[in-house]
């Protein structure tokens, strides 16, 4: 429930104070709140003014690690520190689970005189400080609050991000100042992805040949992986965290009730640590750790028992160092391919009578599963541990949908929801064509926003295994800290309310203006988070009489939008945005919101071509399928080509399965040009068909082959256009024949390819 002032009067007050605060001209767009969104806030008239004299009153038991972010934080903003005063303090904490009843729940007012924090437990109070921290207002170099009373606590238990530290390594300094941000936002776990093809970065001391050969690769590919050669920066890159460093870290998050999950993945993405130990692979190597990015064939022997051997010592060393009840062994993206053909695997399937390879990816992880039970720890690993059959204790880590976390809750297991389409970081949160590089997917901000853990599918029991949330931070292309918070902040604030607030408590448009009044002080944090979210975002759809319509938006409040159609940079001048248009020529529109006559964010650009195919009937034969089924066939004739992001929402993808599209032009007319854009990249699974043609007919049954072509050259956009005789036709119909299984030697060999097309160009 938000509830705010009730009498009229309040009103008035709270809206002058507002205004005060703002300087009056942001007071629609900006709102100094809290974030993630409390249970329950009253805002009142009163105002709290802090001076060096007011000091904290902290309540017995708690622990003063409570206050370490509270102090740093102080400092920077007042320039001097509370001093301690017992029950003499203004800021009065306490510890009460009667008069709190939530686990890390507490209750916060704050009147003129007094501020009180009663927490439920050591957490609640910290949380309650955290709020407080965001409550903080700076003006004339004076701190103040306002008055208000709150009471707050959790959705979920588990509120989570990841980061993988093995294709890009981050410091420890860098790794402190995320946990302080995760702190202040109320994320209480810290998933930190240890191991990994590219790097090994955790000191092993029986195993010293894992920091000098495994934590290193040779190289590292530049640009994105889907490019065509791959081509590498020929320097050496590595490092990895000493267990005193781990240590460190671990102890730095625990006083901000951050828990640390570490992850040792296995059996999959473990080429660093073959190549240091070859003998743990099934043909014994030579091994390197890998360069570039994806999913290699290359893990561990399931069949030798020096596999086991080695993953035990490991988790004897890793255990120590984090405290946590729970330990990830990944379980992702394992490959089959070598287990089918190594001797000691099949002899492992034998023996144990398991039904295939599968079934020694079950074996392998119950396993280690009964390993770390032994040692009083439970795992959790990805969505594949539901492979051939999930270890008793197991929690499910959902990442490639949410069925993995809906399959485990419906066994009755715990699950973690991070389903990629919304919540993982490494994606895209813009397609302006200037965002920084990323892994392709995309997930804005609205999105992570509005993701909902718990899903129809699940009744009210089930549900309650859905433990919570997490974003990931996957670092194939965070190359550096700035890059790594331009990607994290600030949506992992969105993932931080999805984890705290209740559902009837999230709104995108409040969060925004809090997040608006933020934002600033995330820079004054030195974060270089994006601030992108208010720019344009558009739909492109089929109007009620088949043309292109364009419409236009923006999240900024009373923002103007402003474009051209001719190309030119869009100004206060050009023509003003109202409402969707018909767009009906060919040719490049830009746009730009501004907010009086400033203008905010970037230039919006899209170009279209329009030609005799926009909107008219498209019949598909087969469906395209998974996150490249644009669920409607009109964008395949919108007039809008699908651009080397493939993740914009126009590319139709065929698993598989072949293109076999029908367009219907609704009367016989002369056709002359004939086309159609294929994305090919191998990198990413995307093939070339092996067969294009074009046929014409007039009446739907008799086609005539008018073009065909078996060669596509280049990597990326194959633009086809086919110029062909002048001909009579009302139908037209393109087939592209699937590449099919992808062949040995080539990436992700054994695994169905994806035909990649985008819009029907008829002229
Ligand atoms: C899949 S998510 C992976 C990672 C990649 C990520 C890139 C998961 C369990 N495995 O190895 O980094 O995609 O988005």
């Amino acid at each position: 429930m938000i509830n705010t002032c009730t009498t009229v009067f309040k009103n008035i007050c709270y809206t002058l104070f507002l205004c005060l605060l703002m300087g009056g001209v942001h007071a629609q767009v900006k709102e100094q709140g809290i974030i993630p969104q409390p249970y329950r806030i009253q805002k009142t008239g009163d105002v709290f003014r802090f001076s060096p004299n007011v000091a904290i009153g902290v309540g017995d038991g708690i622990s003063t690690d409570n206050l370490i972010f509270f102090n740093q934080y102080f400092r920077s903003l007042a320039g001097y520190t509370l001093k301690n005063g017992k029950n003499t303090g203004a800021l009065q904490l306490r510890i009460d689970s009667v008069a709190v009843t939530q686990a890390e729940g507490y209750k916060l007012s704050v009147t003129s005189k007094q501020i009180s924090i009663i927490g439920h437990d050591q957490a609640g109070v910290f949380y309650g400080l955290q709020s407080l921290l965001q409550l903080l207002h700076k003006s004339n170099g004076k701190i103040t609050v306002q008055g208000c009373t709150i009471e707050d606590h959790p959705r979920f238990a588990y509120r989570g991000m990841h980061l993988d530290v093995s294709r890009h390594f981050f410091k420890v300094d860098a790794i402190k100042k995320w946990i302080d941000l995760l702190a202040l936002y109320k994320i209480n776990t810290f998933h930190w992805h240890l191991t990994d093809d590219q790097g090994w970065r955790i000191e092993i001391k029986k195993y010293p040949l894992l920091q000098s050969i495994s934590a290193y690769r040779d190289e590292t590919i530049i640009g994105h992986k889907k490019d065509s050669p791959h081509r590498f920066d020929g320097k050496r890159y590595g490092g990895y965290y000493t267990q005193e460093e781990v240590k460190a870290v671990v102890a730095y998050a625990t006083q901000r009730h951050i828990t640390i999950i570490p992850e040792i993945e296995m059996p999959g993405h473990a080429l660093a640590a073959l190549s240091a130990y070859p003998e743990l692979g099934c043909t014994g190597g030579p091994y390197k750790a890998a360069t570039y990015w994806g999913i290699f064939d290359d893990v561990y022997c399931a069949g030798n028992e020096q596999t086991f051997t080695f993953l035990q010592n490991v988790l004897d060393e890793v255990l120590p160092l984090f405290p946590s009840r729970y330990i990830h062994i990944g379980g992702d993206e394992c490959p089959k391919t070598k287990w089918k053909t190594c001797p000691k695997c099949q002899q492992r399937i034998k023996d144990e009578h398991l039904k295939d390879e599968h079934e020694l990816q079950s074996y392998f992880i119950g396993r280690m599963e009964k390993y770390l039970n032994s040692k009083g720890r439970q795992i959790i690993g990805w969505d594949e541990i539901l492979e051939g059959g999930l270890a008793p204790g197991a929690t499910v880590m959902s990442w490639t949908g949410e069925e993995g976390g809906i399959a485990a809750a419906k066994l009755h297991h715990n699950a973690i929801m991070t389903p990629e389409k919304y919540v993982y970081l490494d994606y895209y949160q813009s397609l302006y064509p200037s965002e920084p590089l990323a892994g392709g997917g995309y997930t804005p901000l609205s999105k992570v926003y509005n993701y909902e853990p718990i899903t129809k599918e699940l009744s009210d029991d089930e549900a309650k295994y859905i433990k919570g949330v997490q974003a990931n931070a996957w670092s194939e292309y965070l190359a550096s800290t700035a890059q790594a918070e331009h990607q994290i902040f600030p949506r992992i604030l969105a993932l931080s309310e999805i984890g705290w607030t209740t559902k009837g408590n999230k709104s995108y448009s409040n969060f925004l203006k809090r997040l608006r009044y933020e934002h600033p002080l995330l820079k004054q944090l030195n974060i270089n988070a994006a601030d992108t979210f208010d720019e344009i975002t558009d739909s492109v759809t089929e109007s009620a009489d088949y043309q292109v319509q364009l419409a236009l938006s923006s999240t900024l409040p009373n923002a103007q939008i402003y474009y051209t159609t001719n190309g030119t940079t869009p100004g206060l001048k050009s023509k003003k945005y109202n409402k969707p248009f018909i767009v009906t020529t060919s040719g490049q529109i830009k746009a730009a919101v501004f907010s009086g006559a400033k203008q905010i964010g970037r230039v919006y650009q899209k170009d279209f071509y329009l030609d005799k195919a926009i909107g008219k009937t498209v019949t598909l034969t087969n469906q395209p399928q998974g996150g490249y089924n644009p669920g409607n066939t009109f964008g395949l004739v919108n007039g809008v080509f699908g651009s080397k992001l493939y993740n914009d929402g126009q590319w139709y993808g065929f698993n598989g399965d072949d293109l076999e599209a029908v367009v219907d032009l609704g009367k016989v007319q002369p056709v002359s040009q004939l086309g159609i854009n294929i994305l090919k990249y191998h990198w990413q699974k995307m093939w070339e068909p092996t067969l294009l043609t074009f046929e014409t007919s007039t009446d739907g049954k008799n086609y005539t082959e008018v073009y065909r072509q078996t060669t596509f050259n280049d990597n990326g956009i194959n633009a086809v256009r086919a110029n062909i005789k002048a001909t009579q036709a009302r139908y037209i119909r393109v087939k592209g024949t699937n590449k099919g299984i992808i062949p040995p030697g080539e990436y992700i060999a054994g695994a169905k390819a994806w035909l990649m097309v985008d819009e029907l160009i008829v002229k």
